[in-house]
């Protein structure tokens, strides 16, 4: 397994809540290295482009919703298999059913406000890094 780029996201809720640091002290511990981070707030186009797949589901209104209530943090992450150890740190979307010591056990409402994102597969990973930055901004 080579060293592969994953995209993350800490969401509205984590960012109001003042979990930022603790998330990204445990995305460091877990050996990812951050190539590239910024905060940001996602306009409603924004969020309903970058959440299109889900966009005839029940929950889209609600996700775009929260999507944009406030700020954001956007990160660039590597590591050797990133995708699947980033989806590992997180935990499942809902937090009841996530594992003990994953950031969504650890910090997560409910399965919509659950603090963060994760690319799903390498494909995504790559056109989700290409919605947020550069390739001259990742280092
Ligand atoms: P993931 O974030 O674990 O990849 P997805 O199924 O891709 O989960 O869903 C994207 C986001 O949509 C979730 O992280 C969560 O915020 C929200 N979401 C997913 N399923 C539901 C639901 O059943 N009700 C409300 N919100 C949901
Ligand atoms: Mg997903």
């Amino acid at each position: 397994m080579s060293v592969e780029r994953t995209f993350s996201i800490i969401k509205s809720d984590a960012v109001a809540a003042g979990q930022s640091g603790e998330i990204l002290a445990i995305i460091q511990k877990a050996g990812f290295k951050i190539i590239g981070l910024r905060m940001t707030r996602l306009a409603e186009i924004e969020a309903q482009n970058f959440y299109g797949v889900h966009k005839e589901r029940p929950f889209f209104g609600g996700l775009v919703k929260f999507m944009t209530e406030g700020p954001i943090i956007v990160m660039a992450l590597e590591r050797e298999d990133a995708v699947k150890g980033l989806r590992e740190v997180m935990g499942a979307t809902n937090p009841a059913n996530a594992a003990e010591g994953t950031i969504r056990k650890l910090f997560a409402a409910n399965i919509e406000r659950n603090c963060i994102h994760g690319s799903d597969a390498p494909e995504t990973a790559a056109v989700e890094l290409a919605f947020f930055f550069r390739s001259s901004e990742l280092l």
